[in-house]
């Protein structure tokens, strides 16, 4: 990082992070039991800044068609190159300071990588759900998934590193329903 005066810190590795066994940067979406019905994303956009030379989040999901907002806070050119499977790759230099970028994606795909060439350790994970119904969790490892309609559903749970959980969760009108999820180091 000393190589580039934009870049400031050290940048630690964000694949764990966890904090009195509470994981936070946990992917949860509902993987199974909605209808089949088209949903609206929502307006508002999903924001990734590159804020000394690391991508904040780390990790973050869009709905299919949300406006996702790349905004570079740093004094140093990068790059954002999301390399996905489903959806189109591309590669966009931003200059410091400049318009946001903003993009959409059109396929669901989890863990999209998203690279800067110009500093090999700047790397995130972008998932592109095709339901509203998904978080991040916060540091203290929680998630709220509101507004889920009754149903039976398979909520999923995936961690940069230890891979996809899955449990079945039936909702009931007005009900309110705690899932944990426990990884094993
Ligand atoms: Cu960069």
């Amino acid at each position: 990082m000393s190589n580039d005066p934009g870049c400031k810190g050290q940048t630690e590795s964000e694949q764990v992070v966890v904090d009195d066994g509470h994981l936070a940067n946990v992917l949860i979406y509902v993987k199974q039991g909605l209808p089949e019905a088209a949903y609206d994303p929502p307006r508002q956009n999903v924001s990734i800044k590159q804020e000394g030379c690391r991508y904040v989040p780390h990790i973050a999901a869009a709905m299919v068609g949300q406006p996702v907002q790349f905004e570079d806070e740093d004094q140093t050119l990068h790059n954002i190159h999301p390399m996905p499977k489903n959806n189109p790759e591309w590669n966009q230099s931003q200059m410091p300071h400049s318009q946001p970028l903003e993009k959409s994606f059109s396929q669901p795909e989890l863990m999209i990588p998203v690279k800067c060439n110009q500093h090999p350790w700047m790397h995130m994970y972008l998932s592109v759900i095709g339901n509203p119904y998904f978080a991040i969790t916060s540091k203290d490892g929680k998630f709220t998934l509101p507004g889920l309609p009754p149903g039976t559903y398979t909520i999923a749970a995936v961690q940069e590193k230890y891979g996809e959980k899955t449990q079945t969760v039936i909702v009931g009108a007005k009900e309110n329903k705690n899932v944990n999820f426990s990884y094993q180091p």
